[in-house]
Order: C-alpha cells, then structure tokens, then sequence
C-alpha cells in the first residue's frame, strides 16, 4: 500500500481534501493566453451529454480492463480499483458544444499509473477507450500519459454521479470531453491507430479546445 492512495483521500475532511487538490486549471498556458478557450462560454451548471442515455450496471460484476499491446493484461473490479493510488484535481471542462465549466474537483487514478501498471510495448501509439454504452474515444500515448489525463470516480465531495460517467469516466482537460469516455469499462493499447464513435463521425482526432478543433 503506498502512502498517496485513496484511502487516506476517503479518510479526510472536505477542507482538507479542498486544499489537496492539485490545480490543473492553469493548463491553458500551454495552449492559449485565456483560460476560456474561444468559441466557448462559461457555464456553473453541469449538463449531461450522452448519445444514447446513462446504461445500467452492477457494482458486485462492473470490471475495469486494461488490454491490448501490454506485458500484462490487467481486470479490477469497482472496489479493486479504488484500492488505486489515487489523486484530487481542480480542472477545466470544455464541450464541443461551446460550453466550459471551470473548477470540476476529479478524484481517481492517472492514466499513466494504469499504463505503469500493464507495462505498455514500445510500439504502443494509441489508445481506444471503451464505454458500457458501446461508445469508444481514441487518443494518443502521448496525449494519454500527461498530467490531467484521470480515470476519474469521485466529483466535488461524493461519488462521480451516474448521468456524468460513474462509476468511471475519463477527463481529458486538454481536449474537449467527447475524448473523455464516461462509463469507461476498459482501455485498449494500440500499435496502430482507431478511431472512437465521434472522430468515426466527422468530430476532430486532435480536439484542442483553444485551436477550436471541434468538426473536420
Ligand atoms: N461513454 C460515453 N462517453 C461520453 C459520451 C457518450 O455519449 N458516451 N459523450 C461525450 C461527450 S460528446 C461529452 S461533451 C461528454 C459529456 O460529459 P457530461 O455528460 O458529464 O457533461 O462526455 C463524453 N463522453
Ligand atoms: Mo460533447
């Protein structure tokens, strides 16, 4: 058990877990000079986007899978995976749609902890996300394995609710959140690329919110 894990996060008070989260919010700087990117407007609500409604699963038999170009294929259940070393990140959320919410409190584990984990082959490029709800995202290694990059099961105080990807979702804060699969059930390494649901559908491969790569 290492000394950075969910378990001493669950164990801390709200103030405390307020001032532990690390804040990404500044990410922008890499990308543009306004932390709202162009085109967007600011938002305090959090809708909900989904192609096709919020699926049902059973937290006894929900796994996690880690597949694909690895030395070790990985599987956890819900439980299992919140036994994860895990972080707290403040961070920014852009829609494609043009609204941003700022200050979403993520908690869950980075992806390159996951990637550690599976031992990734050299030839590893890509990566396809998959989702209870049969949607699929794809992003880079490279894009993957960056600071901000969570497979994300706690929002603000609580639990991350259902409708916004529990029990697991990924956030990608330097793209626009189509390329954050919610209702993650697993995550496959790729030597060549593929595209997900919505890059398949004419959604940009790239997404860089503050070069508004929104539609091919
Ligand atoms: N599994 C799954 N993930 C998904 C989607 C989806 O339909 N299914 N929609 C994407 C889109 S287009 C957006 S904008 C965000 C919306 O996240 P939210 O509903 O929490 O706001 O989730 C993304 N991830
Ligand atoms: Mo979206």
């Amino acid at each position: 058990m290492t000394g950075s894990g969910a378990p001493d996060a669950a164990a801390e008070t709200d103030a405390d877990a307020e001032t532990a989260a690390e804040d990404l919010t500044g990410l922008y700087r890499e990308y543009g000079d306004d932390r709202l990117p162009p085109g967007q407007r600011e938002t305090d609500r959090f809708p909900v986007l989904s192609k096709s409604g919020t699926p049902s699963w059973d937290p006894e038999t929900f796994a996690f899978d880690v597949w694909g170009a690895v030395d070790e294929p990985l599987a956890y259940s819900l439980s299992e995976f919140r036994e994860l070393p895990a972080v707290t990140q403040r961070q920014d959320f852009h829609c494609v749609t043009g609204w941003s919410k700022f200050d979403c409190a993520f908690t869950g584990v980075e992806f390159a902890e996951i990637a550690d984990r599976a031992g990734i082959g050299d030839d590893v490029e890509h990566v396809l996300f998959h989702a209870l709800d049969g949607y699929t995202t794809n992003l880079s290694l490279d894009e993957c394995t960056r600071d901000g990059v969570l497979f994300a099961y706690g929002y603000d105080d609580g639990d991350l609710p259902a409708d916004h990807g529990g029990p697991i979702r990924v956030v990608t804060p330097h793209k626009y959140a189509y390329k954050g699969s919610k209702w993650v059930s697993g995550v496959e390494f790729l030597t060549e690329k593929e595209l997900g649901y919505w890059e398949k559908r004419g959604y940009s491969d790239t997404a860089n919110p503050w070069n508004e790569e929104r539609y091919c």
